[in-house]
């Protein structure tokens, strides 16, 4: 049997012969599904907003061209938080199971979708608020050995111009109080949480036991693992992409996000990869690709 893919009503549909699944919105090109032998892999919020009015809450909402509030200095500053890719409608482009992707021989054991956004794809504020000639593709790659997704960007204009990445994940998991975080010991880390002041991490395993916004930097070996229970669940392996953001919003937080469901961050963990510190440069016709390869454990 080969891999299936189909479309409708604004998400596409791919499934490999092994039975795992995914599931993509156009909006955002967010991916709201991702199933290992069945077992859903992403959290997406109860109270996730999915129309296209506002950013899905949970899947892998698209971070670019800027992480966070945008700072008013910068060409983004007139953007909103994390910029526009997660809330701007892409197309799509076309699928192929041929293709032998980083995750396996190729075949029918991987299928690849792409998704691409351009100046012409966004809205007049948008476009008005960040005026550069870009190009993005977006490629969801599922195999049998994981999930792979990587966002090609181009400057397809005559302006350089400057932009953040980021793929921020949310991870469903059992219970965030008894998962650990390995792969950040000895990272240096903004912590948010803390009036953004720079740490580095002694212990070799992160807990989550409160609200936690880190922004680690610069990490030098490629895969961050989260364990449930002592077992391994995820690993995270960064192509390209030197940065991991570690977020749980934990109780006070939860509370205050009406598109967080009550008690929802008990329920997962977001490990976001990117290229967040400080500005990636696109001279005109230039090129950046980044992303990252999941493995689920089940
Ligand atoms: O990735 C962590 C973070 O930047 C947090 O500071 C929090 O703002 C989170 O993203 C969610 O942001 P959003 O704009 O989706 O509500």
């Amino acid at each position: 049997p080969q891999p299936s893919v189909h479309t409708e009503r604004g998400r596409v549909y791919a499934s490999l012969p092994t039975g795992d699944t995914v599931e993509i919105l156009l909006y955002g090109a967010t991916i709201v599904s991702w199933k290992s032998n069945g077992k859903e892999n992403l959290f997406v919020s109860d109270n996730a907003v999915l129309d296209g009015s506002k950013p899905v809450r949970g899947g892998v909402p698209v971070v670019f061209p800027a992480f966070g509030p945008p700072p008013k200095d910068h060409a983004t500053g007139a953007l909103p938080q994390h910029g526009f890719a997660r809330n701007s409608t892409w197309e799509y482009l076309g699928s192929s199971s041929s293709e032998s992707g980083a995750l396996s021989k190729g075949g029918d054991d991987s299928v690849k979708l792409d998704f691409g956004l351009s100046a012409a794809n966004l809205s007049d504020e948008h476009k008005k608020a960040w005026p550069y000639e870009f190009g993005l593709v977006y490629t969801v790659t599922l195999g049998k050995d994981g999930l792979q997704t990587m966002l090609n960007v181009r400057n397809q204009g005559k302006e350089p111009f400057e932009f953040q990445m980021l793929l921020h994940t949310y991870f469903k998991v059992d219970d965030v109080t008894t998962l650990q975080i390995n792969g950040l010991g000895s990272v240096t880390y903004t912590d948010k949480v803390l009036n953004a002041t720079e740490h580095t991490q002694s212990d070799p395993a992160l807990k989550i036991a409160g609200e936690t916004d880190r922004v680690y930097k610069s990490i030098k070996q490629d895969t961050t693992s989260v364990l449930q229970g002592g077992k391994p669940r995820f690993d995270v392996t960064r192509d390209n992409l030197e940065d991991t953001v570690v977020w749980n919003p934990w109780v006070e937080k939860n509370k205050a996000m009406a598109d967080l469901h009550d008690g929802a961050y008990k329920n997962f963990v977001c490990v976001e990869v990117g290229a967040v510190n400080g500005w990636q440069r696109l001279e005109a016709g230039e090129t950046f690709e980044g992303g990252m390869i999941v493995k689920s454990h089940l």
